[in-house]
C-alpha cells in the first residue's frame, strides 16, 4: 500500500493505537511515517530518512509529504469522528524559508476532514528548541486549532525545561522511562510525581512503549490515563472503509 515517490524512496504511514487505560477504549492514533526503496527491497528507517532530509534540506518536504499521505488514508476510513490523531513534527522545519502556516489545515479542509481533532507532536531531535523557537513554531498550530503535545519527554531534547516552558496539552513519557517501571523503584517514583504534575496543570500523560502487561499495570495503578505500545497494538495501516466490518470484528 505505497502510492508516493520522493526520489527513489516511496513513502508510507501506519497508525498506532493510543489508549485509554481506564476503559481500554481506543483515544486516538499516532500517525507514524515509513519509507521503502523503490523496488521494495530495502526499508528506511524513518529516523535516519529524517536526518538526511534535514542534511539536504528537504526536511519539509518529507514531513509534508507523510502528512498529506496520512490525511488521506485517515479519509478513507469509516473509523469514529471522536478519535484523536496524533502527528509527528521535525521543528527543525521552522528553518525552511519554504516553511509558510495552515498547510496541515489546508490539507483537511481538502480531504473533507474540518472537524478532524488533531494534536501535533513536538518531538525531541531539535537542539536548537529553546523558548524562541517555541514561540514561533507553537501559534502556528494552535491558529489551526490543534492541540499540542512534546513527544519522548525524557529523551533527547525534550528535557524537564522543555515541558515547563511549551506547557503542552499532552506529554508523552518516553519508553525508556516506562520500560521496566513495574521492576524500577526510580523511573515508578518519577512516574508518580509526573502524575501528579500532570494532574495539578490539567496535562494528558500518555505512557509510550509499553510491552509488557506487568508495565501496563504499574502504569495503570498510578492513575496514568493513556498508553501506547506494542502490547495494546502495533503500528499498522487503518482499515479501509470497504473493510470496515472485517475490522470491527478484528478490534
Ligand atoms: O519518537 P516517537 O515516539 O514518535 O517514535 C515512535 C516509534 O516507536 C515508532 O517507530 C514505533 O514503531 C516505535 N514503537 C511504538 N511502540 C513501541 C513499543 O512498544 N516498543 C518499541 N520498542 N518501539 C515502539
Ligand atoms: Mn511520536
Amino acid at each position: 500500500m505505497t502510492d508516493l515517490l520522493l526520489g527513489d524512496v516511496v513513502l508510507d504511514v501506519v497508525f498506532q493505537p493510543i489508549v485509554d487505560l481506564e476503559t481500554f477504549g481506543p483515544f486516538g492514533y499516532e500517525v507514524l511515517g515509513r519509507a521503502t526503496s523503490a523496488d521494495g527491497a530495502h526499508v528506511h528507517r524513518p529516523d535516519h530518512l529524517l536526518e538526511q532530509a534535514h542534511a539536504q534540506g528537504t526536511l519539509l518536504r518529507l514531513d509534508r509529504a507523510w502528512r498529506a499521505l496520512a490525511i488521506s488514508r485517515i479519509a478513507a476510513t469509516a473509523l469514529s469522528p471522536h478519535l484523536h490523531w496524533f502527528f509527528n513534527v521535525d521543528t527543525r522545519c521552522i528553518d525552511d524559508p519554504e516553511l509558510t502556516s495552515g498547510f496541515t489545515r489546508a490539507a483537511l479542509e481538502a480531504a473533507g476532514l474540518g472537524d478532524l481533532r488533531v494534536v501535533i507532536e513536538l518531538g525531541e531531535r531539535d537542539p536548537l528548541l529553546d523558548r524562541a523557537r517555541l514561540a514561533r513554531l507553537v501559534p502556528r498550530y494552535a491558529q489551526q486549532g490543534f492541540s499540542i503535545a512534546l513527544d519522548d519527554l525524557g529523551a533527547g531534547h525534550a528535557s524537564l525545561n522543555r515541558l515547563v516552558e511549551l506547557r503542552p496539552d499532552v506529554a508523552k513519557l518516553d519508553m525508556a522511562l516506562v520500560r521496566g517501571i513495574d521492576r524500577d523503584a526510580y523511573r515508578l517514583a518519577l512516574l508518580k510525581s509526573l502524575v501528579r504534575f500532570a494532574d495539578e496543570v490539567g496535562m494528558c500523560l500518555v505512557a509510550e512503549g509499553i510491552e509488557t502487561p506487568s508495565e501496563l499495570e504499574a502504569l495503570r495503578r498510578q492513575g496514568v490515563r493513556f498508553g501506547q505500545g506494542f502490547l495494546l497494538g502495533r503500528p499498522r495501516a487503518l482499515p479501509r472503509m470497504s473493510e470496515r466490518p472485517q475490522a470491527i470484528a478484528a478490534a
